[in-house]
């Protein structure tokens, strides 16, 4: 009964929302869901977010047909952790969820339930192509061979990947249970260990590589670049970083026209801006950033072609689209690539302190924006909503009852994400070397052990790891200046024990 009265209240929400009469509900409010989510983009870094040193003319039309969140978050300053969360509904930190090496097994284990499994059982189409970096296989892992389990294996009906990051070995596609262009007669070979094979490092001949990189970015070479961990063979398999975004965006767009007639999800993961920065040609040069700003006009590229399929198709007003990134922004994360040089006066984390890996608001805001046309009303929200919520919300928007199992951390936020409330969460969590918790205009960032690093030189990012309480009231302080836990004890107080019971729980 309770189901019966719970659809039909979303029917007529949906209906109301889209304007089509109850009986077409079923139909209409089951769209397409496509997610773009990008890697180490800021809340700067985006026109519509107030960027400065680059346009970004595709998304920010995707902002003015849709809704563009203010305080919208993935859930933890990194990548694998904001990744596990976006498709389990949990917070990473939970199974400990850390930064992977290339090597690493499927981190999410096949039986977990996930996002895209929940839209597979609702009758969803789904993909996921780009980035990956969620592990894959059982351990000891035969890149020549089977390359199970994987995506297919918890909730993906299609995948082409790129196994890490574009920084990490190895350096090949993975489509499905496969490695593109494998060679029997040349075998690839991983190691995060020692050297393997004779290809040259970035240690023994920099002399061979177009970007310097620090220590733990100087393994293997590949196209020129020095990368974290050791690779021989499988030579036909390698990648050129240049090809990414055409090859991606191909990928992408041929998921989307096989399957423009029934409900389909994509996870559509883009490797910009994270580091190698390594732009298509068709890009080098449109910004005076250098290779960060001519990342964000290629990542934008890739956005402006989706659409431009979706229109195409006809799909547009059946086809909702989410726009995010995995962590904060971050100049040089490894290579010097002009990023910290040709930066100027644009602010790529916009008015908020820190960035990538950190626990001030740098680390997790991030631009979000949500376009369905005809059913989401043009406008901005300042709703406070976290990527972990996007689980149960699709669900709700799917009518996909949540298993007491499914996604424990992940509220129903569809309302918001809608833009039919300006309600969002009234807690949320942030994840990075510690934790945070926000509750309305306060942030409680709770202490680390010892004492610092504050301040992570080689990256110059402001961590805000400390070894006392923080307290920051972001309605007055919006970029986290002032340290306010002492003169409000009894709000540092109570935001401590919400959190430990978040924790907990
Ligand atoms: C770090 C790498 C960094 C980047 C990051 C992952 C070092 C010193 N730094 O360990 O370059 O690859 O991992 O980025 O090795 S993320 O966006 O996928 O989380
Ligand atoms: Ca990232």
């Amino acid at each position: 009964m309770y189901t019966i009265l719970k659809k039909m209240i979303v029917c007529a929400a949906a209906a109301v929302a889209l304007s089509y009469s109850p009986g077409a509900c079923q139909a209409q409010s089951r769209p397409n869901i496509i997610i773009i989510y990008t890697d180490d983009v800021g809340y700067g870094d985006v026109g519509c977010y107030g960027a400065t040193g680059v346009k970004t003319p595709n998304i920010d039309a995707l902002a003015a047909q849709g809704l563009r969140f203010t305080d919208a978050h993935c859930t933890a300053a990194t990548c694998t952790p904001s990744r596990v969360s976006l498709l389990t509904g949990s917070y990473a930190f939970r199974n400990k969820a850390a930064i992977l090496p290339g090597d690493a097994p499927l981190l999410i284990r096949p039986g977990t339930p996930t996002l895209p499994g929940m839209l597979q059982k609702e009758g969803y189409k789904t993909a996921v192509v780009g980035k990956w970096h969620l592990g894959l296989g059982s351990g000891n892992i035969n890149w020549n061979g089977d390359i199970s389990p994987g995506p297919l294996e918890i909730g993906f009906d299609y995948s082409y990947l790129l196994p890490a990051t574009a920084d990490r070995v190895p350096t090949v596609y993975i489509e499905d249970h496969r490695m593109v262009n494998a060679d029997a007669t040349d075998p690839l070979a991983v190691s995060y260990e020692k050297k393997i094979g004779n290809e040259p490092t970035g240690l023994e001949q920099p002399g061979l590589l177009r970007m310097k990189a620090d220590t733990q970015h100087s393994n293997t070479i590949v196209n020129g670049i020095s990368r974290i961990g050791y690779q021989t063979g499988g030579k036909k398999a390698w990648w050129k970083d240049e090809d990414f975004a055409m090859i991606f965006t191909a990928k992408a767009k041929q998921f989307i026209n096989t399957n423009k007639d029934r409900p389909f999800f994509l996870y559509f993961s883009l490797t910009d801006i994270h580091v190698p920065r390594s732009p298509n040609p068709a890009f080098v040069g449109k910004t005076a950033m250098g290779p960060r700003g001519d990342a964000i006009v290629e990542m934008d590229w890739c956005v402006g072609e989706i659409m431009k399929e979706i229109q195409q198709l006809g799909i547009s007003k059946n086809t909702l689209i989410i726009f995010s990134s995995d962590n904060g922004p971050v100049l040089n994360d490894g290579y010097e690539d002009l990023a910290v040089e040709k930066l100027g006066s644009h602010k790529p984390a916009g008015p908020f302190r820190g960035g990538k890996y950190s626990a001030f608001e740098g680390g997790t805001r991030v631009p979000v924006i949500v376009s369905w046309p005809g059913a989401i009303k043009p406008g901005a929200s300042e709703a406070m909503v976290s990527q972990v919520d996007w689980y149960a919300s699709f669900a709700r928007l799917v009518h996909h009852e949540l298993a007491g199992n499914e996604a424990p951390d992940s509220f129903d936020m569809l309302a918001a994400l809608l833009g039919t409330s300006n309600k969002g969460r009234d807690t949320m969590l942030e994840e990075s070397g510690t934790l945070a918790i926000r509750a309305k205009e306060w942030k409680y960032i709770r202490p680390i052990a010892q004492k610092g690093p504050l301040w992570m030189k080689n990256k110059k990012i402001e961590t805000g790891f400390m070894h006392v309480d923080q307290l920051y009231n972001l309605q007055s302080d919006k970029g986290e200046q002032r340290n306010i836990a002492n003169e409000h004890q009894e709000i540092t107080d109570a935001l401590k024990q919400q959190l430990k019971k978040a924790k907990q729980r």
